[in-house]
């Protein structure tokens, strides 16, 4: 497979200016009528992309192309002296029908229960018809869709124009849509369905009259409401925030259970996996609930940070993706507490994406050669890259961050831009936010270090910062990067901050000074996250214990624990620090914290994922040595409060359902006050599991308790899973949770796993089910790394690998950490990915098992 390059981009040299689409939908087969207007801009052949289409006829200006007069070769269909104004009309066959890949368009369901949805980000377009397909081609779409009236719900991108009966058919209708907005094909969609819609509505700043509409099926339009309050939030959320208002008449969302990604931002008709959009409380964690809002937000948004400035070339993806996840968490950050919002964002970019760029899959935020671009929606463009924007932000203070992005909106509305671009409207109040470029262009976590240095007779305190970031192979020499480092000092007799200041570290060794400080502080570092980096610091334990107690933000007081939990687990330059410092501190923290705000208290007990851990660990790692360390380490944690956990679990009864933060963190904490007395084996425990399972108001207490009691092997477990298996097997979602909860369970084997793949109710052609214990599986870094685990592992790649080469690669990428095991896993791992690598054909899996 061939390799593409960021700096070979070249222009188009025709441009689209309307596309009429007709989409005929048949039993076994659709055919795809379109007529392009194109228009030359340069020099150069006419090119289309085109992939598993069958051309039936194709006209220029008129007259029939003969074969002689194009070259149709791997995905690419040439012209060459095309006129400077061409009409194309194109007639192709497609099988949405046999589509598994789920790219393009395609049918999901099965039996009588069937639909058909598109997903063309980031190169489906080209299976549904030949096209331009690349996102610097922004062209008005009609499109008229024809279908059996079994599938009553006919959708596409803009306003519906006209909708009725096919004449001469008794049996057949269509509807026609017109979008007015210019858009690139990967935001094309179109939905073929029958659904209900739930119906709301929304007047924008502007004074737009706009219709909402969320389609689901009629089982689950009930899990509707959660999702159309949070679009009506997001919506207000970006006026306020941003000034940006909605520009359409309607805004459509639909659920459809078979889907690669989470979701997708399609102009005015984003389609969604159910997991991030169904949302009860009978059904649904609160975690992902939230998380359901935070997406609904996340593509609301991209409608301006995306759709209405896109991106130049698939290489700039982090410059939608970054800045819209840093406005969704923003959001987000003001529906709870903006401390646990942190907390949950930093915890995931330091298990995932620190990951990601420590190993053989490290790229920079914008890469510069890729294979294939489905392989590049990672945690890295993603998250690193709104840390990125974050720091930008952060740099800029509200107000000038402010002005920055309303000159990127007046600047480039309408147009398909670059990171450049992007940079250079953000930096109208300063200038060295360009500098900020090299953070897009470095793969690798800066490493920070540092010291202070008190003088009791000047009374100065020196803080002397560096910074190191490993030299990836294939990229130039690392830089110094621009890294702010939000800085307090606390006075230690009083615990009050005497000064606050961001550091600039933008040197490798830099030195900065705090005058008049009477005595020698604590000091507290990179406080809120404030840039993507590992911090060493030379630290005593105490110093954190201090800062878990003073700390006045609650992001930084968990990032201490997790400093310590880190220092007693791995630490491995000199001595292993002891638990004690760290468990008294817990102590002294946790009851009066658990009745002031219980999320935060919750998410203090945290000890950092096995696959975290393994993430700090360059070579020799042993993931027998990190479970035992890190379980060692829970259960000491367990019983040092031993006797607080009966007391705790009786302030936080079950209680009518509300959906407000504080219920939600009464929720989170009471599951593991549950998990942490079970463990320390407080008389009654199991009990109490099996009462709150029983008695529970919502999901969130129910499935608590049912993975309290899988974990710990429970004497009911077995029933309860049967249990919940009756209750909810008419949920998809809630059986993917069933699944789930057994594939990660502490004591789960290879067995139990392969018992699971072969379920009557697994599917191979839903995602989220295979996620469900696919995914879990990589949760459990024992069971992963084993003969037989890693057997089952490269067996699901193997099945998927032409079916869904997409999810097949994305589950790889777990893989890449296999260079750091120690012997005699290294080199079992190493010669099962030879093995796989022999029996695969897509260019994704491919291309990831080149780097890994
Ligand atoms: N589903 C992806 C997202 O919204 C693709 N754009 O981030
Ligand atoms: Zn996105």
């Amino acid at each position: 497979p061939s390799k593409i390059n960021l700096k070979d981009y070249q222009k188009p040299s025709f441009a689209v200016e309307t596309v009429d689409l007709d989409i005929k939908l048949y039993e076994d087969h659709a055919q795809v009528a379109s007529t392009l207007q194109m228009v030359r801009q340069s020099a150069g052949d006419l090119v289309l992309f085109g992939e598993d289409l069958a051309l039936l006829a194709i006209t220029m200006n008129g007259e029939s192309l003969s074969s002689e007069r194009y070259q149709h070769r791997a995905g690419k269909l040439t012209i060459a002296d095309a006129p400077d104004d061409v009409t194309l009309e194109i007639q192709v066959r497609i099988c949405p029908q046999t589509n598994t890949a789920l790219e393009g368009l395609y049918m999901a369901g099965s039996g009588d229960d069937t639909m058909f949805v598109t997903q063309c980000e980031p190169e489906g377009f080209r299976k549904i018809t030949f096209y331009p397909d690349r996102p610097d081609v922004l062209a008005v779409f009609t499109t008229r869709l024809e279908a059996d009236k079994r599938y009553p719900t006919l959708l596409a991108n803009g306003n519906l124009v006209e909708a009725g009966d096919v004449s001469g058919t008794a049996d057949r209708h269509y509807a026609i849509w017109h979008d007015p907005t210019n858009k690139p094909s990967y935001l094309f969609a179109c939905v073929i369905a029958d659904l209900d819609v739930l119906t709301d509505s929304y007047t924008t700043s502007e004074g737009r009259e706009v219709t909402l509409e969320l389609y689901a099926k009629s089982a689950d339009i009930d899990k509707c409401d959660v999702g159309m309050q949070a679009l009506k939030d997001a919506m207000s959320w970006d006026e306020v925030n941003y000034g940006r208002a909605y520009d359409l008449d309607r805004y459509m969302i639909v659920a459809v259970s078979q889907f690669n990604m989470g979701a997708m931002e399609n102009k005015g008709l984003n389609i969604f996996n159910t997991a991030c959009v169904l949302s009860s409380p009978e059904t649904t964690t609160d975690a992902r609930s939230f998380s359901v809002k935070s997406i609904i937000a996340h593509e609301y948004f991209h409608n301006w940070t995306g759709n209405r400035i896109t991106c130049r070339d698939w290489f700039q993806l982090c410059l939608k993706e970054g800045l819209t996840v840093y406005r969704d968490q923003s959001f987000s950050a003001d529906q709870q507490s903006s401390a646990v919002q942190r907390i949950d964002d930093v915890a995931t970019l330091r298990a995932h994406q620190f990951a990601e760029d420590a190993g053989p899959l490290a790229h920079p935020v914008r890469p510069e050669s890729f294979v294939e671009i489905n392989n590049f929606y990672t945690t890295t463009v993603y998250e690193k890259g709104a840390e990125i924007v974050r720091m930008i932000a952060n740099t800029l203070g509200p107000v000038n961050f402010r002005k920055g992005t309303d000159e990127y909106f007046r600047r480039y509305d309408g147009q398909a831009v670059t990171v450049e671009d992007f940079l250079s409207a953000l930096s109208i109040t300063d200038s060295k936010i360009e500098d900020f470029i090299d953070w897009y262009r470095q793969p690798g976590t800066p490493v920070v270090t540092g010291h202070q240095d008190y003088d009791s007779d000047t009374q100065t305190l020196t803080i002397t910062l560096s910074q190191k970031t490993r030299h990836v192979a294939g990229f130039d020499a690392p830089k110094p990067l621009p890294i702010p480092v939000a800085t307090a000092l606390f006075e230690r007799n009083t615990g009050n901050i005497v000064a606050e200041r961001m550091l600039l570290l933008d040197q490798q060794t830099q030195a900065f000074v705090f005058e008049n400080v009477t005595s020698e502080p604590v000091v507290s570092l990179l406080r809120d996250f404030s840039a993507p980096v590992q911090l060493n610091y030379d630290y005593q334990d105490e110093d954190l214990a201090f800062l878990l107690e003073h700390e006045t933000n609650g992001f930084n007081r968990w990032q201490v624990t997790q400093m310590l939990v880190n220092r007693i687990l791995l630490q491995n330059k000199g001595e292993k620090s002891s638990p004690d410092i760290y468990l008294h501190a817990l102590a002294q923290t946790l009851p009066t914290l658990a009745a002031e705000d219980a999320m935060l208290a919750a998410r203090l007990l945290d000890i950092p994922s096995a696959q975290e851990l393994a993430s700090a660990i360059p070579q020799d790692y042993d993931p027998e040595a990190i479970k035992a360390q890190r379980e060692g380490l829970y259960q000491q944690l367990a019983l040092a409060l031993k006797d607080e956990w009966a007391e705790l679990y009786k302030q936080l009864p079950i209680q009518a359902y509300q959906d407000s933060a504080d219920a939600r963190g009464r929720r989170a904490l009471r599951n593991v006050v549950l998990d942490m007395a079970v463990t320390a084996n407080v008389a009654g425990a199991a009990e109490w599991a099996q009462r709150q399972y029983d008695n529970a108001s919502c999901m969130t207490e129910r499935f608590g308790a049912l993975k309290v009691m899988v974990n710990h092997q429970l004497a009911k477990a077995d029933d309860y899973l049967a249990d919940f298996y009756e209750r909810f097997q008419d949920n998809d979602l809630v059986i993917d949770l069933w699944f789930s909860v057994q594939a990660s369970a502490d004591t789960v084997t290879p067995d139990d796993i392969t018992a699971l793949l072969i379920h009557k109710d697994f599917d191979w052609n839903t995602p989220n089910r295979v996620r469900s214990v696919v995914g879990a599986v990589a949760s459990q870094p024992t069971v992963l790394w084993t003969a037989d685990g890693l057997d089952i592992y490269t067996g699901v790649i193997k099945k998927l690998d032409t079916a869904n080469p997409v999810l097949a690669s994305r589950l790889l990428q777990v893989l890449a950490r296999w260079n750091t095991l120690a012997e005699p896993r290294r080199q079992m791992a190493h010669e099962q990915l030879l093995d796989l690598q022999k029996q695969v054909s897509s260019k994704h899996v491919l291309e990831s098992l080149e780097s890994v």
